[in-house]
């Protein structure tokens, strides 16, 4: 059973748990206040639920497997980033060498490593400069705000998300000042806004998603509410039966949304507490209601079907935009994983052969947009190029992999560097006919998102000879797109030293694989599209 909260006071629960209660105690905002004093005190003498929560709700987040070098978690509204920005970035984890590097997230966002805390002011003062923030980026905030990463490039595009994506994060974060209207949600909160028909974003796992809709000859948004993966239950998201045109009215139904589930959503057990078991609790028709009385007019029931009808697209490689004689080039980024001189380098290449744009993906890939007909080649012989590669193998292409054991202590398991050998150990053996999107996650939480693979690896603990080792579970059939659903799991405890062989087979059995062993002793003629 779910326990609602009074509207008026928002703390004044029956009985709070360790998390609300600290909320209640301090709001996470405040110690943007403080930052000078913690960094003058050195991070062992700040309060622990300071050091450990409140940080996180300024993007810094304390790792217990790093002591003293926290991870920073940016806003990048739409994946939108310039050359100058990642300029930024590189510079501040330039100065921590080796343990500095940058994450490409599966919310087309970056997180710094290596930080230290007496950094931070420093660091807030250049971020904001360059027009960076990580305010409420962690916690029981609403996190990066995703659309299609070629909004405003795509020919085929219905709407450009961009603005509209900037403006909800606008009013979710007071520009980025910190608002603590939206400080004290019940639990974290997805928000994605497609403008695109290949659902770029996965936007059936997102609490609030826009999906593009003609109602009545008008182009806008259907509505799904709901969407979300945690260790104890993930859902894909359900139609709320509302249509919004590409407007303020996006920002207004965000408002409102929000305003429910700040009010509304249950918090007595964090495992419960996202926004479907307050839909689940109340029913669709009460929480229709509940948005309608906080958005302040009546909603429009939704379009008859959305406009989604393409399957995704993954950006590698290079493309015609929109725009006569300018191209998007896609880098693949092995596990999403940056060094400051990867962004030094990117920053180049954006301002050299582009606009000085860069855009990241859901993918935790770069995409280099507004390149000229006439740089397009001399771009595609740059070394970055080697790496960054516009035409990975088939398994590495479309590989994805959370941080895992390295930085993140819920995980069971070491994931990216894992995710990275035994793709391109398979790509070395396989051939196939497309790529197949694994996706690596290093616990039941669900970062890497395995649900919506073709191949989901999620991080578990297995025994094998009397001993405990790192294992997985396997999931299948996630589909992504059009008519996108979740995969289920399939097989469970798999040792890792186990893998490569059961990912053999699943490859060959499944997706077609063709050992290449087989393929040089095949008759000429029978030739298959290589994996490389
Ligand atoms: Fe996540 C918690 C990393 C996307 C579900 N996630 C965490 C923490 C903060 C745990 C921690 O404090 O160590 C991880 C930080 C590790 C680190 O040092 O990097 C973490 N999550 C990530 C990232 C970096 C994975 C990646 O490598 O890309 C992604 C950052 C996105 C961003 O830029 O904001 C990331 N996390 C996701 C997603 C995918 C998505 O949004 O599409 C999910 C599933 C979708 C969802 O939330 O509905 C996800 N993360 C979680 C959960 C489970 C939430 C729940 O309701 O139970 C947790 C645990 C929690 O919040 O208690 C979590
Ligand atoms: Fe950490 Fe687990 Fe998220 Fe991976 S899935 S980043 S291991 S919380």
């Amino acid at each position: 059973m779910t326990t609602s909260i009074d509207t008026a006071n928002p703390t004044a629960t029956a009985k709070l748990n360790k998390f609300e209660q600290f909320k209640a105690d301090k709001d996470g905002l405040l110690v943007k206040h403080e930052l000078e004093r913690f960094a003058r005190m050195g991070w062992e003498a700040i309060d622990d639920t300071d050091l450990t929560h409140r940080l996180k709700w300024l993007g810094i987040f304390f790792r217990p497997v790093t002591p003293g070098k926290f991870m920073l978690r940016l806003r990048l509204p739409n994946g939108l980033l310039t050359g100058y920005k990642a300029r930024t970035l590189a510079e501040i984890i330039q100065r921590y060498g080796e343990d500095g590097s940058a994450d490409v997230t599966t919310r087309q966002n970056i997180q710094l490593r290596g930080i230290l805390l007496e950094d931070i002011p420093d660091i807030f003062r250049r971020m904001q400069a360059a027009g960076l923030t990580s305010v409420q980026s962690g916690m029981d905030n609403v996190r990066n705000i995703t659309g299609s990463p070629i909004a405003g490039l795509d020919a085929d595009e219905l709407i450009d998300t961009q603005g509209l994506v900037r403006k909800v994060q606008d009013m979710i974060t007071n520009n980025g000042e910190g608002n603590p209207a939206f400080t004290n949600l019940p639990r974290k909160f997805n928000i994605a806004i497609e403008g695109g028909r290949d659902n770029s974003i996965h936007a059936e796992i997102n609490d609030i998603a826009f999906v593009p809709a003609y109602r009545e000859g008008v182009l806008g948004f259907n509505v799904l509410v709901g969407g979300f993966f945690s260790a104890r239950r993930c859902e894909a998201a359900v139609p709320l039966d509302a249509w919004v045109p590409p407007d303020d009215s996006v920002v207004e139904l965000c408002r409102a949304i929000l305003e429910v589930y700040r009010d509304h959503g249950p918090r007595v057990n964090r495992q419960k507490a996202r926004l479907m078991w307050l839909i689940d609790d109340w029913g669709m028709d009460r929480f229709r209601a509940a948005v309608e009385a906080a958005y302040g007019q009546p909603l429009l029931s939704a379009a008859a079907s959305d406009e989604m009808d393409w399957d995704k697209r993954d950006h590698i490689g290079w493309y015609p935009q929109k725009q006569v004689g300018l191209n998007y080039v896609g880098l693949h980024i092995p596990v999403g994983r940056l060094q400051a001189t990867d962004l030094f380098d990117l920053a180049r290449l954006a301002e050299v052969y582009g606009n000085g744009e860069l855009r990241l993906t859901v993918e935790q890939n770069v995409i280099i947009p507004n390149v000229p007909d006439s740089r397009l080649e001399v771009l595609l012989q740059e070394p970055l190029l080697e790496r960054f590669s516009i035409a990975p193998s088939a398994l590495t292409r479309s590989l994805v992999s959370c941080t895992g054991a390295q930085f993140c202590n819920f995980a069971l398991v070491e994931t990216k560097q894992r995710a990275l050998a035994l793709a391109r150990a398979l790509d070395g053996e396989l051939t196939l006919a497309q790529p197949v999107r694994i996706h690596w996650t290093g616990c039941p939480n669900s970062c890497g998102q395995p649900q919506v693979a073709d191949i989901g690896l999620m991080g578990t603990k297995v025994r094998k000879d009397g001993k405990t080792v790192e294992g997985v579970d396997i999931f299948m059939g996630g589909k992504v797109g059009k008519e996108a659903h979740l995969g289920e799991k399939v097989q469970q405890g798999i040792p890792c030293d186990e893998l490569h062989g059961v990912l053999r087979s699943l490859l060959i059995d499944h997706f077609g694989a063709i050992p290449r062993s087989l393929e040089e002793a095949a008759e000429p003629g029978t030739a298959m599209v290589s994996a490389e």
